[in-house]
């Protein structure tokens, strides 16, 4: 495949793809956007050495510099972190104008999504998507993770979403757009703090080398779209429903009262939540990442024996 001239993947990651070896892509803004220095970067060095434990190579997608890097170093991980809310979150419609000026940018859900596609990486591990917010019927606040879901095939392994969106409409967008959701060990979507949300998933599939089998027969269909697999938080890490909730409704109204919008919406809500929680949710938020980059990356491995 001819590569993107904007694009430099990391040698290491380049070799794996070459010899038809598992890779996992690992997103940026939940290093810069999701979780305070240094436990940011403490986590996303953890998160590739789990990757590596499991047995595939790990790729973290970022802009530096106005490149775009399927693979950063430890350097760009720490600087990533170090810069922190100083680095633009880059979605879709940021990525011309960074890599223009030679900007730096932590990738979102779809960032990461359209750089691993343009790399060649199939699988990528997350904490949670961006979703339909609540109150979107008047506010039309609807995550671009969800556009990007529907055209760009690659498959998203989260812990569900935060119900500071509305799961329901979520669930909605992503039906009407094609992307089949899949709860691992699960038919309820889970909640990322929690392993239940009150809403079923489109299929329960339980072992990784069925998740990498439908994957591969949906590229091989032709279909364009991504896969969206929702991994529960394990027990032992999940969070009291009835405090995470309030702490949710808290911030939610809180960003209404101060008219928070656009894209500082999703980082308002999630700090605030931190705030409220006393740092609980921070662990529990660690934990997830952990359990899902282990999932992905089996998935990759089982992907790798199908090619
Ligand atoms: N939801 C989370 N944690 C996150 C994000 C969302 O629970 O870190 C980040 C992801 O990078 C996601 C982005 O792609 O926020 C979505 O932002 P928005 O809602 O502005 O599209
Ligand atoms: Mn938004």
């Amino acid at each position: 495949m001819e590569l993107n001239k904007y694009l430099d993947v990391a040698p290491e990651v380049a070799a794996a793809l070459a010899a038809g070896k598992p890779v996992v892509a690992l997103e940026s803004t939940i290093i810069s956007h999701g979780m305070p220095y240094p436990q940011n970067v403490e986590t996303a060095l953890k998160v590739e050495e789990i990757i590596r434990q499991t047995g595939a190579v790990p790729a973290t997608i970022a802009v530096i510099g106005g490149r775009l890097k399927a693979g950063c170093s430890k350097e760009d991980i720490e600087h990533l972190g170090k810069k922190g809310l100083a680095v633009t979150k880059a979605s879709r419609r940021d990525l011309a104008v960074l890599v223009a000026r030679g900007e730096d940018g932590a990738t979102t859900v779809t960032t990461t999504m359209i750089i691993a596609h343009m790399a060649g990486i199939k699988i990528f591990a997350t904490g949670g998507i961006g979703g339909v917010h609540r109150g979107a019927e008047t506010t039309m606040d609807i995550s671009a993770d969800l556009e990007e879901l529907s055209h760009t095939p690659v498959m998203v392994v989260c812990a569900g979403a935060k119900s500071i969106l509305d799961l329901g409409l979520t669930l909605e967008y992503l039906e009407t757009h094609g992307v089949p959701v899949i709860g691992y060990g699960t038919k309820e979507l889970p909640a990322f703090y929690t392993r239940k949300s009150g809403f079923a998933v489109d299929y329960e599939i339980d072992t990784p080398a069925e998740l990498a089998k439908a994957f591969a027969v949906q590229q091989e269909l032709g279909f364009q779209g991504g896969m969206l697999v929702t991994n529960p938080i394990p027990e032992e890490y999940s969070m009291d429903p009835e405090v995470i909730n309030k702490a949710i409704n808290d911030a939610v109204a809180e960003a209404k009262a101060q008219g928070i919008h656009g894209k500082e919406t999703t980082p308002f809500l999630l700090a605030k939540i931190k705030d409220l929680t006393g740092g609980d949710s921070l662990d529990s938020n660690i934990q997830l990442v952990f359990n899902n980059a282990r999932l992905a990356a089996r998935t990759a491995m089982e992907l790798s024996k199908l090619a």
